[in-house]
């Protein structure tokens, strides 16, 4: 495949990004920690406008939670598009799996090139000894990856949905461009745990300007797997760089092997509808999901398009396929 790298010019806007998600980050934990009792939660503004205490909390805590920004039919509409093109998957074509714990799933050029395609990541206990599907097949499915808000025009439309323009100019994006998208599944029983990370660690700029925007398309609770998160710990350094290494092949850089403070971390309950932003630097998790309930999810990672884009990061696409903001059609 030819990969376009991004051409962007080192970085020169954004300054009030800068300052809210690179510049101020500090090292040592105790300073950054606080006791939050929860971590903050409002009901969606009108129109995405977040207050300026809204921003304020998101600016301490690296996350915020926004109940009902997305309606219960757009969620369900999204679903059915979902299940549309689990519909036209095949298994037996792939038996690519996506786990966080395993290092064989990052020289897996199947989710190397999926930067900008529709593809389809078995969650790890998807089959059973015999060869064959342990359940059926949307409920064995980890993801789907990581360009259906470019290709696919109903998650185009829910992915552009004006309000987030709104929520992104506020916490202070000056040129939001949406990286990747990801359908999560969660599915009941066998939904893998997500151990704690930074995006930024994946989704790497200089400076760092990535944020997740994390919507709940069914609710999202202790018991099947909701996110959680170290509010606060987003002011702490990065961690890990995941990049492409002079073979080709993914690697993970250690650059601070101190542990997780995760005897702070909180959950996010989130019902339906609820959408979750995230610091790309904010430390979060999310427990596998045993239950009987499916937990679907969808995510966006946006970065700003002033900073500068590595050519080592593992997700490249081609350039008939440019980067896109919130706004345009
Ligand atoms: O939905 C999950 O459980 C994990 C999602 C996640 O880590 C992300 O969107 O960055």
């Amino acid at each position: 495949m030819w990969v376009w790298t991004f051409m962007w010019p080192k970085y020169s806007g954004s300054p009030d990004l800068c300052a809210l998600l690179s510049c101020s980050k500090v090292t040592s934990v105790s300073n950054v920690l606080k006791n939050f009792e929860a971590i903050p939660s409002f009901a969606a503004p009108s129109g995405g406008r977040l207050s300026d205490s809204m921003v304020a909390e998101f600016e301490e805590a690296g996350v915020l939670v926004l109940r009902d920004f997305v309606s219960t039919k757009a969620c369900d509409a999204l679903r059915a598009r979902a299940a549309e093109l689990v519909a036209e998957f095949d298994p037996s074509d792939v038996r690519s799996v996506f786990s966080t714990t395993e290092q064989t799933q990052l020289d897996d050029d199947y989710f190397i090139e999926s930067g900008d395609k529709i593809r389809f990541f078995l969650e790890s206990d998807a089959f059973a000894d015999d060869g064959n599907l342990r359940q059926e097949k949307e409920h064995c499915l980890n993801k789907m990856g990581h360009a259906m808000h470019d290709l696919d025009p109903v998650f185009d439309g829910f992915s552009r949905n004006p309000d987030l323009a709104e929520v992104a100019k506020r916490v202070g994006f000056t040129d939001p461009v949406i990286l990747q998208s990801m359908y999560i599944f969660k599915p009941p029983n066998i939904g893998g745990e997500v151990v704690c990370h930074q995006d930024s660690t994946y989704i790497y700029t200089e400076p760092e300007s990535c944020v997740g925007f994390w919507f709940a398309l069914e609710d999202a609770t202790l018991e099947n797997g909701c996110m959680q998160f170290i509010p606060g710990g987003h002011k702490m350094p990065l961690k890990q760089r995941n990049y492409r290494g002079s073979d080709g092949k993914l690697v993970t850089e250690t650059l601070d092997d101190s542990p997780w403070p995760e005897e702070n971390k909180l959950p996010a309950e989130a019902p339906a509808g609820t959408l979750v932003i995230f610091d790309g630097r904010s430390p979060h998790l999310s427990a596998a999901n045993r239950s009987s309930k499916s937990r679907h999810a969808y995510t966006l990672h946006v970065i700003d398009g002033g900073c500068h884009y590595p050519a080592s990061n593992w997700l490249q696409r081609s350039e008939d396929l440019p980067l896109r903001g919130f706004a345009e059609g």
